[in-house]
């Protein structure tokens, strides 16, 4: 059997360069004569994606459970032309993915958070509407990234770049919520052995992160290559 290409996911919070890293990596790839083919999550463009475009854009409200679900069902949808793809020997390269389904929805606090007495002071707890577990269910046997790059940007770099745009999850509470989530993620599939986990400094200029993640990915490429079948997710 012919080498598979590698699958490939960049995630992050809004603003950490996701789109612009996904783009140069793939024009890295073809110019490195690699077979590859770049997709994004949600795809907004399938009936699934489409009621998804309009939850993002608050014009449809929609149960947190069944929003959920509806961006795994996006993912699975495109799940076995991902696999086709990776056994042809397409390396794929996915903007956002799995982790990120489960880490937006697990942030999800209630809009009123509870208190706790602590002495004098009052600490809020915040009460979260999925449970991790219960949002990592639905992603269980999705083909699994061989490498996830997770793009870490401060609040203070993404505010300099332009801030967060008009849709649901843009803001800096959400985001902040959002990036715990993450580091409990990476924490779990480098210690469960199903992919690598990068986290690379999106602060910095977007030439550095590009070579970063080509640093990364090329001997990936080249040496260790991508063997045995597509895995799936833990
Ligand atoms: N998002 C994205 C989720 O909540 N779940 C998912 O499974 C995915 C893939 O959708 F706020 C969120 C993350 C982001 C929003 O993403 C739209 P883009 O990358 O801005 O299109
Ligand atoms: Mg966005």
């Amino acid at each position: 059997m012919s080498k598979r290409g590698a699958f490939i996911a960049i995630e992050g919070l809004d603003r950490s360069g996701k789109s612009t890293q996904a783009s140069a990596l793939i024009k890295r790839l073809e110019a490195a004569n690699v077979p590859c083919k770049h997709i994004k999550f949600p795809d907004r463009t399938t009936p699934i994606g489409k009621m998804i475009d309009s939850y993002l854009q608050s014009k449809t409200e929609l149960d947190d459970h069944v929003i959920h679900l509806l961006f795994s069902a996006n993912r699975w949808e495109l799940a076995s032309s991902i696999v086709k793809a990776l056994e042809e020997g397409t390396t794929v390269v996915c903007d956002r993915y799995a982790f990120s389904g489960i880490a937006f929805s697990a942030a999800k606090v209630l809009p009123r958070e509870t208190t706790s007495k602590d002495g004098d002071s009052t600490i809020p707890i915040p009460t979260h509407v999925l449970s991790y577990e219960w949002c990592r269910a639905p992603e269980i046997s999705l083909p699994a990234p061989d490498l996830t790059f997770l793009l870490e940007v401060s609040p203070e770099k993404a505010e300099s770049r332009g801030g967060y745009g008009e849709e649901r999850y843009e803001n800096k509470e959400v985001q902040e919520h959002v990036r715990q989530v993450f580091d409990r993620i990476g924490e779990e599939i480098e210690s469960s052995g199903v992919g690598k986990w990068v986290v690379l400094d999106a602060d910095l200029d977007k030439d550095e992160v590009e070579q970063s993640v080509w640093d990364e990915v090329k001997p990936f490429i080249e040496h260790m290559g991508v063997s045995g079948p597509v895995r799936k997710l833990w």
